[in-house]
């Protein structure tokens, strides 16, 4: 495997070995769509220098991806085609095959005489799989590089961690190795041999057989420059006073990086770099990291450990039992997945959270936990209500499909890193969240409002 003084050798996985030959380097890019700032993209140049060979990026498109629908599909396509001239400017040409990861790497490799494939780190089943195909059916060496997490998930943890509070000191004590400066990519010295046409994105997003039900968003726009722009605005003018602002969903205080992060267009590691070197004070860049590096950085360990994140059984016991307990609980309100899905439920503020999901692509974060524990309180049982709250939230949220997604909605109502709290009917002690909780803490009826004024737009 080879050893390279850029990237943190922990960063790497080899996921199979192989004959050496003597072909260019593939960075086959998936999680990471992005060529500033990431790990994969730096270890397979590295190794393409070492062996005076050219690198090619290939990227993976398939039909269809976790519920995911147009809004995701042409979001992700123009973030790409960014990353494609981006790349062209390093004379790192950029392919996109479209269909199995099966069938298109190991044809890029033949076809190219690919010498050694790289790839990015992503916890997700449905991408374990695509490895576990795609190496059974090629003879060149396969590394997988972390390039998502700043402390490899595989380095931070050797197992499930239960809660924060285990993890934290894990991931603490591995910064000062793996929270470092990123080389610059360089311009790739050795030339791909033949010139090739750029890809078609545009008729790629009008080709793609996928629900165009959901519509695109406009008030964010995907790539690298844009995630860098989004990042200075939440550095310069929301960072001092994002502890109490977050918790507000009437006040625009979160950052907005989560599409970015999602589908990798912005590193986390660049996102803490720079809170770091700002001047805000400490205690506004604590709880945002707290958020951005443990709380992150948990949910790939939650997916990487536990085989069931995506569905009940990946519940702690103790919320296992206590949901069982209650199963038989009166419900005073039962709602279907389409009375969900059309915001139809007795609870305005809810059916408001539900619109800007729908709307916004988008729910705001302290939301979506009243979001999803309602879901718990008002669906026939806890399993339904799971699988309802990861579908909707799939479908509609931009950074949906995601480690952080699946955790979030086992932690609201599977009580997934969190604790026991006082029993109570249908929830039993899962943590409840009420209406007069929320309009304790912010004005109700400005967010409901706030977010019928954006169905008018
Ligand atoms: P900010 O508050 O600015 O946070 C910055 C970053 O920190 C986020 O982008 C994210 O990477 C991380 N972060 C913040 N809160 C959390 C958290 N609770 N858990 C893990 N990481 C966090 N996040 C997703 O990325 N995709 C999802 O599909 C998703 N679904 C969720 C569903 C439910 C029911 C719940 C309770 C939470 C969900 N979250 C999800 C976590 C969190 O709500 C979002 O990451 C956050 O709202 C994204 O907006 P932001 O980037 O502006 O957040
Ligand atoms: N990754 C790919 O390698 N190929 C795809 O075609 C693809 C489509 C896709 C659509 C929506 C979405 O939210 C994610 C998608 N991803 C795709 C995966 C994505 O890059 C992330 O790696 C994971 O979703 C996050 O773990």
């Amino acid at each position: 495997m080879g050893i390279t003084a850029v990237v943190n050798p922990g960063r790497v996985r080899l996921l199979k070995d192989g004959a050496r030959t003597d072909g260019p380097v593939l960075y086959w890019m998936s999680r990471d769509q992005r060529t500033h700032d990431n790990w994969a993209l730096l270890y397979a140049q590295e190794l393409a220098i070492e062996r005076g060979k050219p690198l090619a990026v290939l990227f993976c498109l398939v039909p269809s991806f976790l519920d995911a629908t147009a809004r995701q599909y042409i979001f992700m396509l123009k973030g790409l085609e960014d990353v494609e001239r981006s790349l062209l400017s390093k004379n790192i040409p950029l392919f996109c095959a479209v269909g199995m990861p099966e069938e298109t790497i190991p044809h890029f490799i033949m076809e190219h005489n690919i010498s050694i494939l790289v790839t990015d780190f992503d916890p997700l089943k449905i991408k374990r799989e695509w490895k576990n195909a795609v190496a059974k059916r090629i003879g060149v060496p396969f590394q997988e590089v972390d390039a998502h997490n700043i402390v490899p998930c595989w380095v931070a943890s050797e197992r499930q961690d239960f809660a924060a509070r285990t993890f934290r000191p894990k991931i603490n004590r591995r910064l000062t190795e793996f929270l470092t400066e990123f080389p610059k990519l360089k311009k790739h010295p050795h030339q791909w041999k033949k010139k090739r046409k750029q890809t078609a994105w545009g008729h790629l997003a009008k080709t793609l057989a996928v629900d165009r039900a959901v519509s695109e968003i406009d008030w964010i726009k995907p790539g690298e420059g844009d995630a860098r722009r989004v990042l200075r605005t939440f550095l310069t003018k929301k960072l001092e006073d994002y502890d109490t602002a977050r918790n507000d969903p009437t006040v625009d205080g979160q950052s907005h990086l989560s599409p970015y992060l999602h589908f990798g267009h912005m590193s986390a590691q660049r996102v803490v770099l720079e809170v770091i070197k700002s001047t805000i004070n400490q205690e506004q860049k604590t709880s945002f990291l707290e958020e951005l590096i443990i709380r992150r950085e948990l949910s790939d360990n939650f997916c990487f450990y536990n085989d069931a994140y995506d569905t009940p059984e990946g519940f702690p016991t103790w919320a296992r039992t206590t949901l069982f307990e209650h199963a038989r609980d009166e419900r005073e309100y039962i709602y279907s997945l389409e009375q969900f899905e059309s915001a139809a439920t007795h609870d305005p503020l809810w059916n408001a959270a539900q619109t800007e999901m729908v709307t916004k692509g988008k729910m705001h974060g302290y939301m979506r936990m009243y979001w999803a524990k309602k879901i718990l309180e008002w669906s026939k049982t806890p399993g339904e209500a799971f699988y309802t709250a990861v579908y909707l939230n799939d479908r509609y949220e931009l950074d949906g499909r995601d480690p952080n997604g699946y955790v979030g909605c086992a932690w609201s109502i599977g009580g997934v890193h969190d604790r026991a709290w006082f029993q109570r009917p249908v929830f039993g002690k899962i943590r409840y969240m009420s209406y007069s909780g929320c309009k304790s803490k912010f004005d109700v009826a400005a967010y409901i409002h706030q977010v019928n004024s954006l169905q008018r737009r």
